[in-house]
This record gives C-alpha cells, structure tokens and sequence, in this order.
C-alpha cells in the first residue's frame, strides 16, 4: 500500500546563513528547490509528493545494530579494500602498484593517493566517459567527474568503479533539513532523528550498516546556490556528520546539480560498478533507497 504526503512545511533552519538567494519548502520531509541562485522565478519542483511505501519491515526497536561511526582518523586503516597488485610495501591501503600508477610514494606511509582512503582503480582510463552532455538515464553512464572531497583532495568518480558495489550519489545542500538529518543518523547511528521525515521506511535502516561494512559507496555531494561551495563547506559537513565510510564531495560549479536535474533532496541515485545508472529519479530519496534494501 502506498500513500502520498500532500502536506507542505517549510525547511526550517539555516536559510538565514545563506541569504534570501535560496528558497526551499520540504514536501513529506524532503526539501525541494523552489528558487535557484539565478534568482528565477521558475517553480523547479516537479513532484513534490514522496510516495512512501507503508509495507515496511520490522522496525528497529532497539536501534543498537546501528553503532556510532568511529572517531574520524583521517587515514582509513581499516579499509575492506584489498589492493590489487604487488602489495602494500608501507601499508598506508594502496598498492605498490597503484601508487606507482597514481605518482605517490610506495615506500611512504604518509605519502597517499587519497587521505579519505577511497579506493584507486588503476583502470578507469578504459571507462568511456560519455560526457555531461547526454542526460542522465537508468542505463546510462554517469560522466567522469573530478572534484574536491571533505579532506581537500581531487577525487575522480571513477575510482569506484569495478569494485562490485553499487555507488549511491546522495546530493544536497547545508539548507536541506531533511539531507542534515540523514547525515546525522549515518554519523550517530541514532535513527530517531528519521522520524519527522514521512518518507524514511524503517526498512532503510540497514543502509546504515552497508555503509559501514562498505557494501556500498555512500557519496554525498553538497552544493550551494548564492555561492560556490567551498572546501569549508564541504570539510564542515564532514566534520558536523563525521562518517570515515561517506565520501562528501563538492559540486563547487553546480555541474552536477544541473547535470542531474536535482529539485528534491535528498537526492538519491544509484549507479553500478560500472558508473551507470541503476536509479535515476529527480523526485526525492525514496526509489534509491528501496533499491538498496530491496533491488527492483
Ligand atoms: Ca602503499
Ligand atoms: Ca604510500
């Protein structure tokens, strides 16, 4: 059975912070765009009705399988990721061989390709990158994308592919309330802070644990309207929701945004190791999650 939420409430919170440049009204709890930083006057929300699926699973009474992230150590040390190639001479998580690939030092535990810890795919030169010229469609490929991660480095999307998991682009801002809540619930573990959102399904609440057992990527991407999104904002996020499993990365020219025709958010898509689009849905979180815990 499924419902729709008609009501409308306003995103409450940190529109002062950010000027009158960014509107945002929340529908079910997910926060909508209704006026862009270009200042026009176009109504961008398309479907501000969440379908919230009510056959849900058995609820998480307890909540205790959803542990605190660790403290942020900066370097990931207990990385699931196995480095392919001829081994880890200074055991920093990377190869011999994907340092040697990427031009960071082999025989330097300092020396990283990635202080996140992300993985390296030596490979991702043979993806073809069909560019942010063809729109995005289940099926599709994502377009190479290279931009700036909470610890100030470059990150090529691309470097997620050919792991086996799925990669879950998760894109808000620092004004969606809705994207906040769920940040902090994947740094807490406390999954009460869902219960104001009418389209969070307590059968969500194993994504947590996916992330943290690195089942999947979890990638947020934070961009702002009025002004570029800076390293601050995104090291911030980071810092505010400290989860060392979640990429947060910046979307600091709003290519992806525009790219994805973000209006709803938190905006969920999911991709294949192959970078394409297994979910692509402009109208709000709820089939990216229902992906995840139950793939279509
Ligand atoms: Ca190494
Ligand atoms: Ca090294």
């Amino acid at each position: 059975m499924k419902k729709s939420i008609a009501y409308l409430v306003f995103c409450a919170g940190t529109l002062a912070l950010y000027g009158c440049a960014e509107t945002t009204e929340s529908a079910g709890g997910v926060t909508v765009v209704v006026s862009d930083s270009e200042a026009s006057s176009d109504v961008v929300a398309q479907d501000a009705h969440v379908q919230v699926n009510a056959d849900s699973g058995v609820s998480d009474t307890d909540g205790s399988s959803n542990l605190a992230a660790p403290p942020d150590s900066g370097v990931r040390a207990d990385s699931a990721m196995a480095p392919p190639g001829d081994g880890d001479s200074d055991g920093d998580g990377y190869s011999d061989a994907e340092e040697r690939h990427a031009g960071t030092d082999p025989n330097d535990p300092n020396s990283v390709i990635y202080q996140g810890g992300w993985p390296y795919n030596m490979k991702k030169d043979q993806l073809e990158d069909p560019g942010w010229d063809i729109p995005p469609q289940e099926g599709a490929r994502m377009p190479r994308w290279r931009t700036i991660d909470q610890y100030g480095d470059t990150f090529d999307l691309y470097d997620l592919a050919g792991r086996g998991k799925k990669i879950v682009l998760d894109v808000g801002t620092w004004f969606c309330t809705p994207c906040k809540a769920m940040a902090q619930y994947f740094a807490t573990g406390d999954v009460s802070v869902m219960d104001d959102f009418a389209w969070w399904n307590s059968s969500y609440d194993r994504v947590l644990d996916m992330i943290n057992n690195e089942e999947i990527f979890w990638v947020t991407v934070l961009f702002s309207g009025s002004t570029p999104v800076s390293q601050d904002d995104v090291t911030r996020w980071h810092d505010t929701f400290p989860n060392h499993h979640i990429l947060v990365l910046g979307d600091q020219d709003l290519r992806l945004r525009e790219y994805l025709s973000v209006v709803a958010m938190p905006h969920i898509d999911v991709l294949d190791e192959n970078m394409n689009f297994l979910v692509y849905d402009v109208r709000g979180p709820s089939r990216g999650m229902r992906h995840l815990v139950a793939p279509e």
